[in-house]
């Protein structure tokens, strides 16, 4: 029997997949031919998705602590004594501190509606704290609102037409690997690839040609193109009049801007900033294709600000193929009815406090936070691997008047800490939808098999949580059938199901702005915006060096600013590292250093070191390497803290402090020392 299903993983790709069941035994996941993204290919890990689904490391039954928090000793519990257990804690917790000392922690682990979106029904109704989740994309979104009014922006596929293609800040070739044949076919038909990016990535390798800017300074890159196009007269002029706002005061703001100045800022050749200008002012269509790697620094939403302009100046929106392409997910709002999902009205307490989840370890250990966090659930993430500063997250999930829950497939780092662990399922055990951020189909999951021992999808959770709680309100108790309903009201789910993926709506010419018109305030592209001015922020793109960056006094103990970037082709975030087929081949982590700051430091390639300052310290062999530029470490993002010596990840290292703007996280800005270990 073959099973249609959707890959749940938060990658762009969303790739439909077809599993092989005999005799109720899954045996084989491969790609559907006949999906119109992904065409039969998966990648590397997921065409061993079994191994994740059959790994003797599944959690299968509710688990309880028995050892210190951290410890991993558990013993099995049956579900009826973990929920118990759970109902019986948080009505403490609601008793002495009220529902919002409770947090609920989720990511997009499985990122399809009912595994992200149903939950939301529980904690509305409980009255919990909210979470602003803000790792990935919100900054990206909301720094190109705030030039165009919205966060849509061009179908990726479209870059077929370009014949300048610039991937600003994403490695393609890894992250996004199925939209890799649009930009072959795209240079097959004549366009030139550009890269910029602080790191010399498979994709920069790919590339016609790569700029290796110094990490955060895109900004300062950005204001001397402008000053190029606007001195050498590659502006759009008519297009600039019609459809933009603010155009005479940035021609003045970035005057000051040579390429001499950025190219000291940016660490690159002036003359390639000219060149880069005068590519992008002259070539038609002219894409910029970006996703998310970029955000993570303290002028992360300023930079996609900033970069949304350049398209305008060029009048880039004009044709076919061109302008500014970022997550696509957006398009899909119109079929989606989050609130009928998630349905806020439930709340009992009016709108709780949000919380930034790039902050949990400030949040666990803030003597001053009121109410204080008294339980934790998290599921669909793992913030002792993936969220920046773990070590006070360590500190906080260490707390024993803290009450933690995790809903898991395995015993990550975060489970560790938790004192009731519950079995999650994965895709191909539950039904459910799953919209795509890196094309333009929504597309159909069907079970294949039934769940594996005792684990239950999130939606299961929180029906089972709602009834333990007591509480009352039918909706809780829906089923899944029922809530896709409910949130997908105009689509016809029978044939959702019968086809496996519905095209989301998106302008027939591929043109999202071929009229001019622009969602903002003034209707028009914002050069210069009164909003930010509201949020007290400057109204026209500026550059602002990070506070924990290179020339700041930290810089003085902690020389190197360390990126800790997606690497291996068989990691998802932090979800496979742990597998043999998987992480097991990857071999391990490693520092990447310069040939020039590793003869400087001593250190030869293979040796032990530890990358360290005031947040953490992580034991890593040195690997040198021409990827990255003098000042620059990198360590691959994703290992566990058991594949590091000392139980430490590489996000014991980085910054969690946030964006100017957008609630994002600034991991990327973190500075690091390297001794010999
Ligand atoms: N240093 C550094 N840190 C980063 C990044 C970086 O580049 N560098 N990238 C950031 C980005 S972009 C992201 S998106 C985050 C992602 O960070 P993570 O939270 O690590 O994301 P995932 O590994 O995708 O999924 C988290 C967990 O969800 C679980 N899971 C999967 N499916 C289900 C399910 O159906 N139910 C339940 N309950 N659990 C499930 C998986 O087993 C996994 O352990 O990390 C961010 N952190
Ligand atoms: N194999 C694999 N694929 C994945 C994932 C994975 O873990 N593994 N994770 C998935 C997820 S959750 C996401 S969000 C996407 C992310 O997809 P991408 O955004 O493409 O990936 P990232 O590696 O986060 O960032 C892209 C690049 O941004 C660069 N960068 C960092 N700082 C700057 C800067 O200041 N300026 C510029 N120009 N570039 C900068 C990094 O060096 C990196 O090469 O990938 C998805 N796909
Ligand atoms: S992880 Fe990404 S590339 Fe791999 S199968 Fe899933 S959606 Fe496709
Ligand atoms: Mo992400």
């Amino acid at each position: 029997m073959l099973v249609h299903g959707t890959c749940p993983h938060d990658c762009p790709d969303s790739c439909g997949w077809q599993v092989t069941v005999e005799g109720g035994h899954a045996v084989q996941v491969r790609g559907n031919p006949a999906h119109p993204y992904s065409a039969g290919e998966l990648c590397p890990k997921v065409n061993r998705f079994l191994d994740r689904v059959y790994s003797p490391d599944r959690v299968l039954t509710p688990l309880r602590r028995v050892g210190t928090k951290g410890s991993a000793e558990f013993e099995p519990i049956d579900w009826e004594d973990a929920l118990a257990l759970i109902a019986e804690r948080f009505r403490d917790a609601i008793a002495r501190h009220g529902p919002e000392s409770i947090v609920p922690y989720s990511d997009a682990g499985n990122q399809s509606l009912l595994a992200t979106m149903f939950p939301e029904r529980f904690w509305n109704a409980l009255g919990a704290s909210r979470l602003l989740r803000a790792l990935c994309g919100p900054t990206v979104g909301a720094g190109v609102s705030m030039t165009y009014g919205t966060g849509l922006c061009l179908d990726p596929l479209e870059l077929v037409h370009a014949r300048l293609v610039v991937l600003w800040g994403t490695n393609t070739k890894l992250t996004n690997r199925h939209l890799w044949p649009t930009i072959e076919a795209a240079r097959s038909a004549g366009a030139r690839i550009v890269v910029i990016d602080p790191l010399r990535t498979v994709t920069a390798e790919a590339a016609d040609w790569f700029l290796q800017p110094l990490p955060g300074t895109d900004v300062a890159l950005c204001l001397a193109m402008m000053h190029v196009l606007i001195r050498d007269r590659l502006v759009d002029q008519a297009w600039v009049d019609a459809h933009t706002v603010g155009y005479a005061e940035l021609a003045a703001h970035v005057a000051e801007w040579t390429p001499e100045r950025a190219a000291a800022v940016c660490g690159l050749d002036a003359a390639d900033i000219v060149e880069l200008a005068t590519q992008y002012g002259t070539v038609r269509p002219a894409a910029i294709r970006t996703l998310i790697g970029a955000e993570h620094h303290e002028n992360g939403a300023m930079f996609y600000r900033t970069l949304a302009c350049l398209p305008a100046l060029v009048g880039a929106w004009r044709d076919r193929g061109g302008g500014l392409a970022r997550s696509v997910g957006s398009w899909a709002d119109p079929l989606i009815d989050g609130a009928a999902l998630t349905r806020p009205d439930l709340r009992p307490n009016g709108i709780p406090r949000q919380l930034n989840m790039s902050h949990l370890g400030r949040l666990l250990n803030d003597p001053t936070l009121d109410p204080p966090v008294a339980a934790l659930l998290v599921w669909n993430a793992n913030p002792m691997v993936s969220t920046p500063n773990v070590e006070a997250i360590r500190r906080g999930l260490s707390r024993d008047d803290l009450f933690t829950v995790c809903h898991e497939q395995f015993l990550t780092d975060t489970a560790r800490f938790a004192d009731i662990v519950l079995p999650a399922t994965t895709q191909i055990e539950a039904l459910d939808v799953t919209p795509a951020w890196g094309h333009l189909w929504l597309g159909w999951n069907e079970p294949a098999i039934e769940p594996c021992g005792e684990a239950v999808s999130n939606s299961e959770l929180f029906r089972r949580l709602a009834r333990a709680m007591g509480m009352t309100d039918p909706c809780l108790f829906d089923d899944d059938a029922t809530a896709l309903a409910a949130a997908l009201p105009t689509v016809d789910l029978a044939a959702l199901r019968q086809t496996g993926w519905q095209r989301v709506p998106y302008p027939a010419d591929g043109r999202p702005y071929a009229d001019g018109a622009f969602p903002t305030v003034s209707g028009k592209v914002e050069l210069r915006s009164e909003q930010l001015v509201a949020l007290g922020q400057p109204a026209l793109p500026t550059f602002v060096a990070p506070f924990e960056g290179p020339g700041s006094a930290r810089a003085e103990r902690f020389p190197f600013q360390l990126l800790t970037p997606k690497h291996h082709q068989r990691f998802l975030n932090s979800g496979y590292s742990h597998l043999p087929a998987h992480g097991g081949r990857e071999g391990g982590p490693f520092v990447e250093i310069c040939p020039a700051d590793a003869a400087r430091l001593g250190v030869a390639d293979g040796q032990a070191v530890e990358v360290f300052n005031d947040r953490g310290c992580v034991p890593v062999p040195v690997r040198i390497s021409a990827r990255v530029r003098p000042g620059v470490v990198a360590i691959p993002w994703g290992w566990w803290g058991r594949h590091h010596g000392n139980g430490q990840v590489a996000n014991s290292l980085t910054n969690d402090t946030l964006t100017e703007w957008g609630g994002g996280v600034a991991y990327s800005d973190t500075l690091v020392g390297v001794r010999p270990a």
